[in-house]
């Protein structure tokens, strides 16, 4: 259940501060539609103090280095999938509204997980690899078709991944918190069988955030039950005990991993990922955020507090989105 509002409503705030490397045109987009709100932007590492204690909202993925407890600001918009930015290592404090975009990342990082499966299963890589070196060697291709994938989430993105495999013919299943039935999948089941169900995949997709729950689900130990399996993480890196990546490729628990987020982002220099052949590595943009998503969701929000009411995309602090 969200959190009750934190403060009287109707809320109807005019001053809003965009801390992202979209303010420019974000802001023109609500300026567009909203010319009677005060909009000012910058990237969120460069937003200074005193516009902090100017705002009354901040619309932002991260919170600014100069005021991480945002100053007087009584309502955050997050932008992203994920709200960890705003909850981690510790929550924003609880007398300020926290909203969630209700834009639509699964499309995208269903193509993100569907470019890095064919990539493995159909050797791309290799091949393109060996036309660099105008080498003629066949390599050992079969189809996706028939493969089994378990994607750990079976929420908007999660779903999305899945029909996305599923119409190349991959063998869905899905594990969530609750195990609750979703058409997207062959079948879900709950996070608790999660050590059988890695044995018996040969792809498995994390969509999941990082909450309590989920911080460390993906341990050596469950790496360990894997049978060969390649592992897509779009999720969160703190999901993946991830010094223990290199030990299972070199075990073959993984034959692989296509990474997109990381426990420390950028991806340190000295981390062994790098250098491994069986490892892709993306610097998490497998779904990114656009001024339309990130503008509608938050006049949409707006809307909800100017009516009187908590918006539907209240991030409920104890789930953690
Ligand atoms: C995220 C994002 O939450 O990039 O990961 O939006």
């Amino acid at each position: 259940m969200p959190s009750p509002a934190p403060f009287a409503l109707p809320f109807a705030p005019r001053r809003v501060l965009i801390g992202s490397g979209l303010h420019a045109p974000l802001a023109a987009w609500i300026r567009e539609r909203r010319p009677e709100l005060d909009v000012i932007g910058a990237k969120f590492d460069e937003i200074a103090a005193d516009e902090l204690a100017w705002a009354e909202v901040y619309i932002g993925f991260k919170r600014p280095p100069s005021d991480p407890s945002l100053g007087t600001v009584r309502w955050v918009h997050g932008t992203g999938a994920g709200v960890d930015g705003f909850l981690l290592p510790e929550p924003i404090d609880p007398s300020i509204l926290l909203t969630r975009s209700p834009e639509r990342f699964g499309p995208m990082i269903a193509e993100w997980a569907v470019g890095r499966v064919l990539a493995f299963q159909l050797q791309i890589i290799p091949l393109f690899e060996q036309q660099r070196a105008k080498l003629w060697h066949p390599l050992e291709v079969s189809p996706v078709a028939g493969t089994r994938a378990l994607v750990v989430g079976t929420g908007e993105i999660g779903s999305a991944v899945a029909a996305a495999l599923g119409a190349l013919g991959c063998v869905v299943t899905g594990v969530s918190r609750t195990g609750a039935p979703h058409p997207a999948f062959r079948e879900v089941h709950p996070v608790a069988e999660l050590p059988r169900l890695v044995g018996e995949a040969e792809w498995i997709v994390l969509t999941v955030p990082d909450t309590p729950l989920t911080r460390g689900l993906v341990s050596r130990e469950l790496l360990s039950r894997c049978r060969g399996a390649v592992l897509l993480n779009a999720g969160r890196g703190r999901v993946v005990e991830e010094s223990a990546l290199p030990e299972a490729l070199e075990q073959g628990w993984l034959k692989g991993a296509a990474l997109d987020v990381f426990e420390t982002e950028p991806l340190p220099a000295s981390s062994p990922l790098w250098d491994d052949p069986r490892v892709m590595i993306s610097p998490h943009i497998s779904g990114t955020t656009t001024v339309r998503g990130a503008g509608e969701g938050f006049l949409e929000c707006l809307a909800e507090l100017e009516a009187g009411r908590l918006p539907k995309w209240t991030v409920d602090r104890a789930r953690g989105y």
